[in-house]
């Protein structure tokens, strides 16, 4: 392995060497069997090009203050793209995540045409294919940027102006055949810029037919191509427009039973569940009850700004929540993986943070997953549920679950019972209880570990 980094390869350190941070894994420990499955199987590291690779920390009141060793490598914004999959591919290898994930914008320069932009796409994906190839390392998701520039301003697939519809298809067009030809195991649509600023000069009944269209070609091409990588549609209800069309994993699984798109799953951000007012793990509970989870992108946000600040993810109630939910449905869907759509926070700025800033988040992943397989192995959650639905488990209970019992019927039964009956049977849920219950479980699951 090269050494343009000048860094080692991650080691799993373990972590009862103490608490001291350093470049090794304290819980990601990728080999290790958790309730059947390799740690590394069930969380399937991805890194994202644009944030690990193109961000250079930058924000509205100054410049870039990421250092990288291939800044300024070329003046030839070609070669310089050509030379970052080398670095990036070393980076991935490095800290031993097997997936990556990208926008077609993030790899390779935009030309005068769309032509000339997919000569330059074809030149870096044979480089990439190649990277693939030798290191065995994957693509979980690829997706199509149609939404940085400016031709986007009043949105790409939902575009007032038609042209601007005609030229998505093209650059969608071909972001499908890069899934094709790379072997993505999942192709993500991100409506960034698909919503509307005002309502009074938005037709949205009109826009949202628009969109389902645009999803339904995307799909026939795919089956035309023989692409078969899952479809997820990845949810979050604002920024940049005011209001987007996806707001949450409700919403959009309502558009696709709308418009009959039934073949889409949901990729579901931390940071965006915040943004809707949820929490990242109710997000995924209503993906995995409505058996729809495709993919998670693995960040955070910060509780007291209302932006997506795409934190690398260190909660660990956030991160034991998301895999307690992905325990119990076995998988983070058929092929997802944890993407960190993160970033470094500013002050973090030397290349040795970036490395760290991914090692915080596997390792956050990696812990999250032994308390919720502690959690499982002791039916924690699934006797307290049980219990407390006792009452439905009875022969009355399961005829009103199997849809054979009526107002009337039911109403004989509690007519003459008095209200001081009622309230008495009701049974607290001293959820103090198990809210605490839960700091005990990462206590004594990580300190076993
Ligand atoms: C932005 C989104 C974006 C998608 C991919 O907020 O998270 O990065 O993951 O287009
Ligand atoms: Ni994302
Ligand atoms: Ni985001």
């Amino acid at each position: 392995m090269a050494n343009l980094w000048d860094i080692d390869k991650i080691p799993f350190v373990g972590h009862d060497k103490g608490v001291k941070e350093g470049l090794g894994f304290h819980y990601y420990d990728p080999e290790r069997v958790v309730a059947g499955k390799k740690m590394k199987d069930w969380l399937r590291f991805a890194v994202a090009y644009w944030h690990s690779f193109n961000n250079t920390l930058n924000d509205n009141f100054g410049d870039g203050a990421a250092q990288r060793p291939y800044y300024g490598k070329y003046s030839d914004p070609e070669d310089q793209a050509l030379c970052l999959v080398d670095y990036a591919f070393e980076f991935m290898q490095k800290l031993g995540a097997e997936y990556f994930c990208f926008h077609d914008r993030n790899i390779a320069p935009q030309g005068d045409t769309l032509r000339e932009t997919d000569r330059n796409l074809d030149k870096v994906v044979d480089k990439i294919e190649e990277n693939m190839k030798s290191t065995g390392i994957k693509l979980l998701w690829n997706t199509c940027d149609t939404f940085t520039d400016v031709r986007f301003v009043r949105g790409a697939s939902t575009a007032p102006n038609r042209q601007i519809f005609e030229y998505v298809a093209g650059q969608q067009r071909k972001s499908l055949e890069i899934a094709k030809r790379l072997g993505a195991e999942n192709y993500v649509f991100w409506g960034g810029r698909e919503g509307w600023e005002s309502i009074w000069n938005t037709d949205v009944k009109r826009e949202q037919d628009h969109m389902a269209e645009w999803f339904r070609m995307c799909h026939d091409y795919a089956k035309s191509i023989g692409l078969d990588a899952q479809f997820l549609i990845e949810p979050k209800p604002q920024e940049p427009t005011t209001h987007q069309y996806d707001w949450d994993v409700a919403t959009a699984l309502n558009f696709c039973k709308t418009y009959g798109l039934d073949f889409f799953r949901i990729n579901i951000e931390g940071n965006h569940a915040n943004l809707a007012h949820h929490s990242y793990g109710e997000e995924v509970r209503t993906a995995v009850d409505a058996d729809k989870l495709g993919s998670l992108d693995a960040n955070q946000g910060n509780k007291f700004v209302g932006w997506d600040m795409d934190e690398f993810p260190v909660d660990l109630y956030d991160t034991t929540q998301v895999m307690w939910e992905v325990m119990r449905a076995g998988s983070i869907g058929p092929h997802g993986g944890l993407n960190f759509d993160a970033k470094p926070r500013r002050t973090s700025f030397t290349a040795e943070d970036l490395f760290r800033a991914h090692i915080a988040g596997m390792d956050s992943y990696a812990a999250g997953l032994l308390v919720a397989d502690k959690m499982h192995q002791d039916h924690f959650i699934e006797d307290l549920w049980a219990d407390r639905y006792k009452s439905w488990d009875t022969p009355l209970g399961k005829s009103i679950e199997a849809g054979k019992e009526s107002l009337e019927s039911l109403e004989k039964g509690v007519l003459d019972v008095s209200e001081k009956d009622l309230v008495a049977g009701n049974e607290s849920d001293h959820l103090e209880s198990v809210m605490a219950t839960i700091n005990n479980y990462m206590i004594e699951a990580l300190a076993n570990a």
